[in-house]
């Protein structure tokens, strides 16, 4: 097996010039979808591709593929399924890639929502017997409302499931986007042969390889070598085609980008048939950084004087260590480690002396990166999510919209005498934004609140608190559904009805929480005067 670090380009000396040519090199993007339509697999099988690991996971794990790179916490590991999203950084040709796994669970949406902030592409997957699904819905929308020109991938090709043709019509008609298939299925779903590719016309045939674990070997056969080897399926193939070319158009650049049309290639990640065609797609493909727009809409060129901004902040990657680690994604300028930038909320310098290139729960020093790239900054304890980071002329990039929470419930340590714990694992999570934290006078500092999306996030806190910080919690649920942001002055007179409480976030924010839509509809319509103002229109949630 060959293994490729990514080049680390020589730090000295600089140029504005050479931000802009690798800048033009870095593709980053999200691999999104419903739950379980195969993102990690796929996202491992890309890994695989570019050959920076030797074997997919299906040789090592028993149930199914549970030990994916990208799926390293234990709870993901135990159930099979993405709480956290996860980086990779790889180089393929002359692209450095920066890869995002995301969770497809809708309780850990805010997670996904965070990650499509940082990146400039998505890959979404559509399970081929399922088509599309809410959750699949839910994020087309959300790339749509971000500008984020989307690859779409057929998944589980392999497996019996829908018609190609069909489950075109389906994203023409649900999404908006016009699909414009790069490559068409040789072989209905459930005989996966290889794929006819309409850019020039040849037949690339797949050979299976054992358990999926390694490459698959693939075949390019011209138009009449295909013929001959797979009469019937072939026909078919061209059929369609034919079909297609009266229906989408072909590629084109313009129209994917300013999010009208989307490509679509057919794949099975399991088996890694389609695998080294998405590669090259979002080589020759996918957009490059551009400046980012900072809370003006002001956009900071790519080579502008360094900045960042915090997306994501996960701690107990390493048990070992316990350390903290804040991903930062640089928008403009050169990273070099060691640098002292300014820390955009406190106005503070702040020294990256230990920073880091991220693969899955793998991390390696880096000493430089360019806009594009996904850094892991340890034990950045001042760091939160949504912070910006810069060198030379200020900028504040815009806030992360933290989702409204839907679930509530009054934590309480297991444990009294480990108060301390209880503690800093509650502040620890609050700042990753595994929760949101809400206290109050009457309930005391010793039974705060936690708030979500969706309780799953419950259970990951509570697994989180007991293994991580050695607090075992128990949560008792509260009768809320729904928060709205209210002031000093409307507290008495929300609270005069029953079914209400108000609580103070951890960012100062005032909640007002309300067992019932109607509930908070009584009191808003009885007093119009109170302060009552959704959290955010969660596109996600
Ligand atoms: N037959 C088949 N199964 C696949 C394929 N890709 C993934 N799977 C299986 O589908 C299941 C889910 O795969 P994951 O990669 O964990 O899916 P995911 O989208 O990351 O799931 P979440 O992160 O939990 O949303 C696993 O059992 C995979 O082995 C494929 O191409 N064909
Ligand atoms: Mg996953």
């Amino acid at each position: 097996m060959t293994t490729t670090a990514p080049p680390r380009p020589d730090d000295a000396g600089t140029s504005p010039g050479d931000v802009v040519a690798e800048a033009a090199r870095r593709r980053t993007f999200a691999v999104i979808s419903h739950p379980d339509a195969g993102k990690s697999t796929l996202t491992e099988a890309l890994a695989l591709h570019a050959r920076v690991i030797g074997q997919a996971g299906a040789v090592h794990g028993k149930a199914g593929r549970r030990g994916t790179v990208s799926d390293w916490m234990d709870m993901e590991r135990a159930r099979g399924i993405s709480i956290t999203s996860a980086a990779l950084q790889f180089s393929y040709r002359d692209a450095v890639v920066n890869l995002l796994d995301t969770p497809g669970h809708a309780d850990f949406s805010e997670d996904t929502y965070r990650v499509l902030t940082a990146v400039d592409a998505a890959v979404m997957l559509i399970d081929a017997a399922k088509g599309l699904e809410e959750q699949t819905m839910k994020l087309f929308a959300v790339c749509r409302h971000r500008g984020i020109p989307v690859v779409t991938v057929v998944n589980k090709w392999d497996r019996p499931g829908k018609d190609a043709l069909e489950l075109m019509d389906e994203v023409a008609e649900r999404t908006g986007l016009t699909p414009t298939p790069l490559t068409w299925p040789v072989g209905i779903a459930g005989d996966f042969r290889g794929v006819l590719d309409r850019r020039d016309g040849s037949y690339r045939r797949y050979t299976r390889t054992a358990g999926g674990a390694t490459i698959a070997p693939e075949e390019v056969l011209s138009a009449e070598a295909a013929a001959t080897r797979e009469p019937e399926a072939w026909a078919q193939a061209r059929e369609e085609v034919e079909l297609l070319d009266e229906t989408s158009g072909a590629h084109d650049q313009e129209l994917f980008l300013s999010g009208e049309t989307t490509p679509v290639l057919f794949a099975s990640a399991v088996s890694n048939f389609g695998v080294a065609a998405l590669l090259d797609v979002l080589v020759d493909l996918a957009p490059a950084p551009a400046g980012r727009p900072d809370e003006g809409g002001v956009p900071r060129p790519v080579d502008a004087p360094f900045s960042a901004f915090v997306f994501k902040v996960q701690s107990g990657m390493d048990a070992a260590h316990r350390d903290r680690l804040a991903y930062v994604r640089v928008c403009s300028g050169v990273f070099e480690r060691g640098m002292v930038v300014t820390h955009g909320p406190t106005g503070r310098p702040f020294a990256t002396k230990y920073a880091q290139q991220v693969f899955g729960r793998e991390r390696e020093s880096i000493d430089t990166a360019y806009p594009g790239d996904v850094v892991g900054l340890v034990n950045a304890s001042a760091l939160r999510v949504g912070d910006t980071l810069y060198a030379g002329r200020a900028v504040t990039f815009p806030p992360l919209t933290t989702f409204a929470p839907e679930h509530f419930a009054v934590v309480r340590s297991l444990e009294t005498a480990k108060h301390k714990q209880f503690r800093r694992g509650i502040e620890q999570l609050e700042s990753e934004g595994v929760v949101q934290v809400l206290r109050s006078d009457r309930r005391g500092d010793a039974s705060p609140v936690f708030a979500v999306v969706g309780p799953m996030q419950f259970e990951v806190a509570a697994h989180r608190m007991a293994q991580e910080f050695s607090a075992p919690v128990h949560l008792e649920p509260l009768p809320y559904t729904l928060a709205m942001r209210t002031d000093e002055e409307s507290v008495a007179g929300i609270t005069a009805s029953s079914g209400t409480e108000v609580m103070r976030r951890s960012d100062g924010e005032l909640l007002a929480l309300f067992t019932t839509k109607w509930v908070m509809g009584m009191v808003r319509n009885g007093k119009p005067h109170l302060t009552l103002e959704p959290l955010v229109a969660a596109q996600l949630a």
